[in-house]
């Protein structure tokens, strides 16, 4: 009998799919509308770049990897700035694991925003992990977007260098998801202070859709080894749907316990 491959289990059609919970994280987009939260996703999923502006609801996609013989799940959720139920702005943050907070660099309020953001995450999840707000520690990216605009900046860099100091989870990049700047590297760091494998980075894995996953499962399963066991992948996997809000919280709960804080944590009410 052939071994069973890694590219078998991320095949999203196989009814045994599974990745060990451990393995499955959730990155969360936060920051005001047309900040170019949106942008920063497609670049992220398919690397395009649209300058028409469609309001985001609430999106979320799933991508799935294999890297060095390893299967890893990668859940993102891309939000829509303005936030008419502060119960589901919480909830995101509840069960995001990785942070990326946006604003445009020629809008103030939109840095503005991203201040109470960040606050808003550190104690929210301090009450998750029943810990004081120093100690945790939630791996988070802020990015100043529209680089390119450079004649219409609004904000200076010594405010942005004051929000980021002394906080070592927490890294500042300066991109334009217009002309792909600095972007992959952002997400570089981003894995990085998350301690998941910098090969989740766009530039850093081949990109290869369901159908080819699917090919290269029989191609191994003929040859009876995996060659490309050593090599990364990565797969949008399509029509991902949102969790429900009852398996969000399962999720929530799940990390928390398996933070090895399950015994004596404090209720934390999701209001
Ligand atoms: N000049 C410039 N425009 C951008 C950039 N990123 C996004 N945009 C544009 O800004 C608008 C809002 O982008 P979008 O990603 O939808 O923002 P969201 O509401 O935060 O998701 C769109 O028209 C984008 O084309 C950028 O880096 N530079
Ligand atoms: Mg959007």
């Amino acid at each position: 009998r052939a071994e069973p491959s890694m590219i078998k289990k991320m095949s999203p059609s196989e009814s045994d799919f599974a990745i060990p919970s451990k393995n499955c994280y959730r990155m969360v987009i936060l920051g005001s509308t047309k900040v170019g939260k949106t942008a920063i996703v497609s670049r992220f999923l398919n690397g395009r770049f649209e300058e028409q502006y469609t309001p985001t609801i609430e999106d979320f996609h799933r991508k799935l990897y294999s890297i060095k013989g390893d299967v890893y799940q990668l859940d993102i959720l891309d939000t829509s700035g303005n936030h008419p139920f502060p119960a589901m702005r919480r909830l995101s943050i509840l069960t995001g694991d990785v942070f990326i907070l946006v604003f445009s660099l020629d809008n103030r309020d939109s840095f503005q925003e991203v201040q109470r953001l960040k606050r808003q995450i550190f104690e929210t999840k301090s009450c998750l992990k029943n810990k004081i707000k120093e100690n945790i520690d939630v791996p988070l990216v802020i990015c100043g977007n529209k680089g390119d605009r450079e004649f219409h900046r609004e904000v200076q860099q010594e405010e942005i260098d004051q929000l980021v100091a002394g906080d070592d989870t927490c890294a500042y990049f300066e991109i334009s998801a217009k002309r792909n700047e600095n972007v992959d590297t952002m997400f570089r760091t981003l894995f990085t202070l998350a301690k998941l494998p910098h090969e989740m980075s766009p530039d850093l894995h081949r990109k290869v859709s369901v159908q080819y996953c699917d090919m290269l499962q029989r191609k191994s399963l003929k040859n009876k080894k995996m060659k490309d066991i050593g090599e990364a992948y990565g797969v949008v996997t399509p029509c991902a749907r949102r969790p429900s809000v009852h398996s969000d919280l399962m999720y929530i709960k799940e990390k928390a316990i398996g933070g090895g804080q399950g015994k004596d944590k404090e209720r934390c009410v999701i209001s």
